[in-house]
């Protein structure tokens, strides 16, 4: 059994992060690990007065205890990162925790919509950048990969745009890209390139968006590296998930934090 470990923070309440995370890693077969970054009451897009634990003072002491232990993974993947002192002990995780040929996926979740998330800074795009540039994966959507290459967002987002932001994250030096979000028609879905090879994925466009829809997608696209499944498998079985999830949810109003991907999950296990 493949063993990972995921960084990043514990949202308490509002289905993201490491709350979706392990849920979906695990019912892929994949025994889980976490470094939490941060405990915050809710996540911090559609609640006011959130509450944060930063937790940086505590991460070396869990990795030396790691690294005494003889304790390695089989891949690190990486989501929200809160505090700029973090990104240090990521890329210490990277090199001290790995097995030999071990993965380290960056999902650089820290923006939407063309606009950084409400707790964070330039500082951490700066982060972000540097932990990108060591990854065998990246998963960032299209204004990630903007503040990935000093883009300018555009809300209007053609062929040609896609077309120059994948090859300018290839030229910034990043390998493996998995850019998600992109919208053509009605229709959305996420492309995998690599410098050479473009492998997409286009799906029917939802009426509606979801907080928290990357880190699901980023969670299946990960397992699904680990059990070896193909790229073009895997982005269809990514975006596939997320349809699915947000049909589920649309027409709950209550429930506008997130996507209610448990049943989803549930469904695809007895299959
Ligand atoms: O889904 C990304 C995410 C994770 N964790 C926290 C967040 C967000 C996005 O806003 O606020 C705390």
């Amino acid at each position: 059994m493949k063993k990972i470990l995921t960084i990043q923070d514990i949202s308490c309440y509002g289905q993201c992060s490491i709350t979706v995370a392990l849920p979906i890693l695990s019912s892929y077969g994949i025994e889980t690990a976490i470094l939490p970054s941060a405990i915050l009451s809710t996540h911090t897009c559609g609640f006011k007065d959130f509450t944060v634990l930063d937790l940086t003072s505590e991460m070396p002491k869990i990795i030396n205890h790691w690294i005494n232990e003889g304790i390695k993974f089989d891949a690190i993947y990486t989501g929200y990162i809160g505090d700029v002192r973090q990104f240090d002990y990521v890329l210490e995780c990277k090199d001290k925790l790995l097995v030999d040929g071990g993965l380290f996926i960056v999902d650089p979740a820290m923006a939407d919509n063309g606009k950084l998330y409400p707790a964070l800074n330039n500082d951490i795009v700066e982060g972000m950048k540097k932990i990108c540039s060591q990854a065998d994966y990246i998963i960032p959507n299209i204004t990630e990969a903007c503040l990935l290459t000093d883009t300018l967002y555009q809300d209007k987002q053609d062929k040609t745009f896609i077309n120059n932001l994948l090859h300018k994250l290839i030229e910034c030096g990043y390998k493996n890209i998995i850019l998600t979000g992109i919208i053509s028609d009605d229709k959305i879905g996420a492309i995998y390139y690599d410098g050479t090879n473009e492998t997409y994925v286009l799906k029917e466009l939802q009426p509606t968006s979801y907080h928290g829809t990357g880190d699901i997608f980023s969670s299946v696209i990960v397992a699904n590296i680990l059990n070896n499944v193909d790229i073009k498998t895997n982005l269809d079985d990514a975006t596939d998930f997320i349809v699915d999830c947000i049909k589920n949810t649309t027409n709950d109003k209550d429930h506008f934090y997130g996507v209610k991907f448990e049943e989803i999950l549930k469904k695809r296990m007895n299959q």
